[in-house]
């Protein structure tokens, strides 16, 4: 940070903004938090760690840029052009409370992004840190702002990125970083899919080991020197992950030894077993024992609202997997099922692109069912499947997919996969994915008479 007797401007007051206070006030440092919500409710946990008179509300107005010298911005804050010029020009300093993290001290971090998978790969690689041993703590856009991780000690900080996160961090030094994929996604505000690779490429920056996906073609393999890889080809040699089928099972091997295969873990999905690749990746890049970390994957545990399979009755299987908010995510939910599916999309659309899942859809989805804002462009979009309906909510998709695969089920004995895998974001009816996905759950569990709760 700048030095400067002018007070810190916090932007935004969620949870980053909050953990930042937080750490500002337990280190005696001025702060004046920005938030353009006119009606924030000032909770307790504020209270505690703000004045309110150190608290602005409502639009940000020009002149609050001469009041500071140190701008720290939260990632969903995606400040106005004009502002950030003027930051810049008046050589005033604005960064994340990821730089805030960096500037903390020597501390061994991982960092992991990707459009893709981030949360799945960081649990995993939190998960395994910890079966064998070594005490570790993740945070980040998985939920737990980075900062909050400062008050234990830890011998590994994973920390999961967003692009908005990377978007205005200066640098982040890690021991090992890792891009799951990169597909298009959050292009309303990166608006090139160029701008939004670069930004994802910043995580290599500053770490001393770089991690590959050999397999995705918008990952810069010939920009940097790395050693670790994985991906979904025949790995090469002990620093590289890989998955081989043989005999309709698919195996993940280190360079040329097989060290699991796909029944050992409980994750669903092809996609997943890429995802424990890189993790294992990043763990023979920390120069651990891989060993002993394939034994720990056997007990990783799927996560809510990823490929979530939480109800099964009468032949029919209800997967919640509202965390795929964009196409490649559901496309990766498509691929990872059988035949049979009754697929729930929809939302608040990001992109424009949703012709894309046309290919991945055809023949498997047995019925579309759209719902939300954006399912007339979705309707007008996807044209491989033949049975497509447009309803209003997910409240009315659940009891027409229970309809449909019933209906479907007096004609076949075989299982009928209804997924809500909805390629968009959750904004147009639910503050999160995780409301959606629970809001999903309990019209499921109503519908069966499981819970009562109307
Ligand atoms: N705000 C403004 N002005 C704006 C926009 C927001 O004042 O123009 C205020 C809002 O009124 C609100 C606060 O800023 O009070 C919200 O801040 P935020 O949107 O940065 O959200 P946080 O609560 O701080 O949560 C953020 C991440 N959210 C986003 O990036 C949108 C969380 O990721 C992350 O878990 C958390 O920090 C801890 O690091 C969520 C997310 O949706 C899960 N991430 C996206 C994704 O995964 O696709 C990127
Ligand atoms: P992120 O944190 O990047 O959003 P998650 O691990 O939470 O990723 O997974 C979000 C969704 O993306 C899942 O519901 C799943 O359908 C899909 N997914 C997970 N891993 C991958 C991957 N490696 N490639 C493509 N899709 C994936």
């Amino acid at each position: 940070m700048k030095k400067s007797n002018l007070p810190i401007a916090i932007l935004g007051l969620g949870k980053t903004g909050l953990s930042i206070a937080k750490y500002f006030h337990r280190n005696n440092q001025k702060f004046i938090v920005y938030d353009t919500r006119k009606n924030l409710v000032l909770t307790n946990e504020i209270k505690k760690y703000i004045k309110i008179e150190n608290i602005i509300l409502g639009e940000i107005k020009n002149n609050f840029i001469c009041q500071h010298d140190n701008f720290i911005i939260s990632p969903g804050v995606n400040l106005d052009k004009k502002i950030l010029e003027e930051i810049k020009n008046n050589n005033k300093n604005i960064q994340t409370d990821i730089d805030i993290f960096n500037e903390s001290g020597d501390k061994k971090v991982i960092c992991i992004t990707g459009s893709n998978g981030k949360t799945t790969v960081t649990s995993i690689v939190e998960h395994i840190l910890n079966k064998i041993g070594k005490k570790s703590k993740a945070g980040g856009n998985i939920g737990l702002p980075a900062l909050e991780l400062l008050y234990e000690d830890y011998e590994y900080y994973i920390l999961e990125l967003s692009s908005f996160q990377l978007e205005m961090t200066k640098q982040i030094k890690s021991e090992s970083s890792l891009i799951t994929n990169i597909t298009p996604d959050h292009l309303d505000r990166h608006k090139t899919f160029k701008n939004y690779i670069n930004i994802k490429h910043k995580i290599f920056d500053n770490t001393k080991n770089i991690i590959i996906n050999r397999s995705d073609k918008n990952i810069k393999k010939n920009k940097y020197n790395f050693k670790y890889t994985f991906g979904t080809d025949s790995p090469e040699d002990e620093n590289s992950f890989g998955i081989n089928s043989m005999k309709g099972i698919n195996y993940i091997y280190q360079g040329s030894e097989k060290i699991l295969n796909e029944h050992d873990t409980k994750l669903i999905g092809y996609h997943n077993l890429v995802n424990i690749c890189s993790a294992l990746a990043v763990i023979k890049s920390l120069g651990l024992n891989i060993k002993n970390s394939t034994e720990s994957i056997k007990s990783f545990e799927i996560l809510e609202h990823r490929m979530e399979n939480f109800y099964y009755e009468n032949n029919i299987r209800w997967i919640n997997d509202s965390k795929a908010t964009n196409v490649e995510s559901t496309i990766s939910a498509v691929n990872s099922l059988k035949n049979n599916i009754i697929l729930l999309m929809g939302g608040r659309s990001k992109t424009n692109d949703y012709a894309e899942l046309n290919t991945a859809i055809s023949g498997k989805v047995k019925h579309l069912i759209l719902f939300g804002e954006c399912k007339d462009l979705l309707f007008e979009k996807i044209k491989s499947v033949e049975n497509i309906i447009r309803v209003k909510d997910i409240d009315s998709a659940v009891i027409k997919a229970n309809y449909l695969a019933n209906n479907f089920l007096e004609k076949s004995k075989n299982n009928v996969n209804i997924i809500l895998s909805p390629a968009c974001s959750s904004y147009d009816s639910f503050i999160s994915y995780e409301e959606r996905g629970n809001f999903f759950k309990k019209c499921v569990l109503n519908l069966n008479g499981i819970i009562n709760d109307k």
